[in-house]
């Protein structure tokens, strides 16, 4: 139970700020009012009186001042007080206790009228990430164009609502009025944020030793095919050391394109092979294919990090992600994928789909570099090492000042 002491000069008044500070849920101790000293004799006697509130309902109360301070409700509004009156009408829930006194007691046909009114303002509120349909319909026209074109792009709602502070705090009326500089603004905004990761190219003597990971089905093995592709055509050598064994058809064909790629293959299971495999290399780069693995799947996930990382060798992890993801699946395998410490991010499958704006701001909160993103399945060619305006020409809306900025 939560206790909270109030000031005010009668039980009304106390109520009242009880019910705008804490909510409905708020419950008044009886008999608590104590006069509190006077330091003149004129002053108004004053009284502390004590409100009582269950630890579920003080914990959903900060919970929603939480969400409400991320999505950038600033200022006093009544949010808790408005959605824990109507939740209490609505289910027409008893009191946990009897009360002395509650909100509930004092609202009429007129206040349920107001308060549903209330709900539907912040439901729009939520929906438009934290700004009144007011304040969105007084956005200026170019402002409400970046935001669409973020939101098709799948950019998370806090860092779509980030590049629209910058726009209003940095450019001028002017400026404001001009979309293609709004737009310029915003492809530079997110370049200035987006990190590149590099390519790891090994030095004299040196060997550059890359593990790709990542959940299932995602393009991992015909990415390193299309990696040693690349690389072959500059004469570099490549080993392949496969630990993705138990797939059926996984060896042949990795076999399939080793062969044609000219690059070495083995396959291990167990981490001494891998020490051993990694030994006896001597070729400039290694690239290690693992067996994908479900982001729910924790457990495969540790045992795969276990063997990989119980080498002494100077791998680097790579995870790959297909552009197909669910936006809401992007933050989980980033995190189930997290536990390697990843060097960069492999976009798989953007010629599937033109929405990575939830993988750009997923890597952009985490400070992950992209390496490359691939584009079809041709094990050949259709692979590109990513450079910021390569990165951002994929952001539907805004090829054109990519290709501006590519041609000047
Ligand atoms: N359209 C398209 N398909 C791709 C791309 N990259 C890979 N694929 C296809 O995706 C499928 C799976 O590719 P794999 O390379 O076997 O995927 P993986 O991640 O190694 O799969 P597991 O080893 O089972 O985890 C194959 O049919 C590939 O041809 C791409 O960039 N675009
Ligand atoms: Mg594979």
């Amino acid at each position: 139970m939560q206790f909270k002491e109030i000031i005010a000069s009668n039980i009304e008044e106390a109520f009242s700020v009880a019910k705008e500070k804490y909510g409905v849920n708020i419950f008044y101790e009886p008999k608590s009012a104590e006069p509190v000293k006077k330091k003149h004799f004129w002053d108004k006697q004053l009284y502390k009186y004590t409100f009582s509130m269950y630890d579920e309902d003080y914990r959903k109360l900060k919970d929603l001042q939480n969400k409400q301070e991320i999505l950038g409700i600033t200022g006093h509004d009544k949010t808790n007080e408005i959605l824990s009156q109507i939740n209490q009408i609505k289910n027409n829930s008893k009191p946990k206790s009897e009360p002395t006194m509650s909100a509930k007691d004092f609202l009429g046909g007129d206040e349920i009228k107001k308060l549903n009114e209330n709900l539907e303002f912040l439901t729009k509120q939520l929906k438009n990430g934290g700004m009144s349909a007011e304040q969105q319909e007084k956005l200026h026209p170019n402002i409400l164009h970046v935001q669409k074109i973020l939101k098709e792009n799948e950019f998370y709602d806090e860092f779509i609502k980030e590049v629209v502070d910058t726009i209003s705090d940095k450019l001028t009326l002017k400026e404001l009025d001009d979309i293609e500089c709004v737009d310029e603004f915003v492809y530079d905004y997110i370049k200035s944020k987006l990190k590149i990761a590099p390519f790891y190219k090994p030095r004299d003597g040196e060997q550059s030793i890359l593990a790709f990971i990542g959940p299932t089905g995602i393009g991992k093995t015909t990415t390193i095919a299309k990696i040693t592709g690349q690389l072959t055509k500059k004469q570099a050598s490549i080993d392949i050391i496969s630990i993705d064994g138990y797939k059926i058809g996984g060896k042949e064909q990795l076999e399939r394109y080793a062969k044609i790629l000219k690059a070495g293959c083995a396959y291990v299971d167990n981490a001494e092979d891998l020490q051993a495999a990694l030994a006896h290399s001597r070729a400039q780069y290694v690239l290690i294919d693992t067996a994908g693995r479900s982001h729910n799947d924790e457990m495969n996930i540790v045992t795969m990090k276990a063997l990989l990382k119980s080498s002494r060798f100077n791998i680097k992890y790579l995870l790959a992600i297909s552009a197909t993801t669910k936006a809401k699946d992007v933050k989980k395998i980033f995190k189930a994928f997290d536990t390697f410490d990843f060097d960069g991010v492999v976009i798989t499958k953007t010629d599937e789909s033109e929405t990575i704006g939830a993988i750009l701001c997923e890597a952009m909160q985490r400070d992950k570099g992209i390496s490359f993103f691939t584009n079809g399945q041709n094990a050949l060619k259709d692979i590109v090492k990513a450079s910021h305006d390569t990165v951002l020409q994929m952001i539907d809306g805004l090829q054109y000042i990519s290709l501006k900025q590519m041609q000047s």
